[in-house]
Order: C-alpha cells, then sequence, then structure tokens
C-alpha cells in the first residue's frame, strides 16, 4: 500500500476561540480533499476543534507517563479521550526549549502509541549540521533514537524538518529534500516491515508558493505546516497541491 498523504497544521502556540473560524472556513474544501487533513491546535482548542467535525485533530505533545505528578503536561490518554488522533513529538522547538533528547521522544511515542494515537516524530538538523555536511548522520540517528519498538505506518509519520527553514522562510532545495526523504524510506524500510508505507512529511516554511513542487519530490508524503496553517486562505491551497 502507499503511504497515506497528510497535511497536517501545527498551530503552535498561536490561536484562541475566534481562530476557530478559520476551521470553518476549510469545510468545503476539506471534504473534497485527496488526502487527509489534520490540525495541532494548542491543547485547551483541541475539544472546540473537534466539535466542529471538519478536520482531525492532534496534539503538539504527551507526556511519556500515562498519568500522574507531572505539573502542566498532558498523557497521550486524555488527548486520546479528548478525540485527538495524532500526535507531534519532538519538534525542534520542543527538542530546544524542553531539551528533548531521542530517548525521551522515543518514550513520548511508545505512550502515545499505547494510547492509540499516531506518533509524527520530527527530525531535523540544525543549519551548523547541515553546513558541516553532518545532515544523513543526523537524521538517520535521530530516527534511530526516536522511533520505538513498535513502530508501523499505522501508528508512525515522520517529518523531517530542518531546523534551518522553521519559520524562515528559507526552504532547503528540491535535491536536498529529496536526499533526506530517500535516506528515511530506506533506513525506516530496512527496520520496520511496513516501512515503505510510513508517511514522511516535510516540513519548514512551507507554503502554497512551494507545496506543488515539494509534493512532487520522491518520498514526500505530506507536510508539517507551522505559520501557513494558521489561515484557511493560506493552508487550503497546500491541501490542495497534495
Ligand atoms: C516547522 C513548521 C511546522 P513553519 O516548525 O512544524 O513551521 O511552517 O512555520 O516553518
Amino acid at each position: 500500500m502507499a503511504p497515506r498523504k497528510l497535511a497536517a497544521g501545527n498551530w503552535k502556540m498561536n490561536g484562541d476561540l475566534a481562530a476557530l473560524d478559520q476551521i470553518d472556513a476549510m469545510a468545503e474544501a476539506v471534504k473534497g480533499a485527496s488526502c487527509d487533513v489534520l490540525i495541532c491546535p494548542p491543547a485547551l482548542l483541541i475539544p472546540a476543534m473537534i466539535a466542529k467535525g471538519v478536520v482531525a485533530v492532534g496534539g503538539q505533545d504527551c507526556h511519556a507517563e500515562a498519568s500522574g505528578a507531572h505539573t502542566g503536561d498532558i498523557s497521550g490518554q486524555m488527548l486520546r479521550d479528548a478525540g485527538a488522533t495524532h500526535v507531534i513529538l519532538g519538534h525542534s522547538e520542543r527538542r530546544a526549549d524542553h531539551h528533548e533528547t531521542d530517548e525521551t521522544v522515543r518514550a513520548k511515542a511508545l505512550a502515545a502509541h499505547r494510547a492509540g494515537l499516531i506518533a509524527i516524530i520530527c527530525l531535523g538538523e540544525t543549519g551548523d549540521q547541515r553546513d558541516g555536511g553532518h545532515t544523513l548522520q543526523v537524521i538517520a540517528a535521530q530516527l534511530a533514537g526516536s522511533v520505538p519498538e513498535g513502530a508501523t505506518a499505522a501508528n508512525t509519520v515522520i517529518a523531517y524538518e530542518p531546523v534551518w527553514a522553521i519559520g524562515t522562510g528559507r526552504t532547503p532545495t528540491i535535491p536536498q529534500i529529496a536526499e533526506v526523504h530517500a535516506r528515511l524510506r530506506a533506513d525506516l524500510s530496512d527496520r520496520l516491515s511496513d516501512g515503505a508505507e510510513v508517511s514522511l512529511l516535510y516540513g519548514g516554511s512551507v507554503k502554497g508558493a512551494n507545496a506543488a513542487e515539494i509534493f512532487a519530490i520522491p518520498h514526500v508524503d505530506g507536510a508539517l505546516v507551522g505559520g501557513a496553517s494558521l489561515k484557511a486562505a493560506d493552508f487550503l491551497p497546500i491541501v490542495a497541491a497534495l
């Protein structure tokens, strides 16, 4: 089976109840979309977004434990109970701001799987790693360290997000994205029996103007979109390009 196509929005710490109007504005186009459409809003907006019944809804993080004394955290089971289907894990902003390591991400992915969530595991090189020629080595190590036992194409999505391209308006060249996605596909195929079917997303300054050329790259099965997912007018051209 071919990997599922996914247009995923990551609202990060943006959006309020009024922003949910943007979900209404997506309704018609999402019905006709030829890909899965997911939005991961701030956690407090999850129930209201789910109630709209327009897009699949996910979290932006979950704790590695199911419950306990972890002030400020949310478990995978809580996200699942709220009706979320996915959770983003290991985004570079969390790796940087919250010191998350591959080991942390792997533990969170295991918890997400236990809760019945699809884990969108993010990885990507920094600008220095890219400039130093270490990109493929970094990516391979992050994949090996972050993807847990029991990962399958049904419960795991990988998002390649070069750190230097996030929110900067800079995107890698087509050959740079192609090289990383080919390596991810090869490593996943070596490691998982259905690795050829795992959806591979590209993320980092994706917008309507560059989506089609990015989606034409082999082994790019969709996008994880930040800034351009906040407004229906910006996000829908990306959905339509997939
Ligand atoms: C990368 C991406 C979403 P943006 O962080 O995960 O954000 O599209 O704003 O670069």
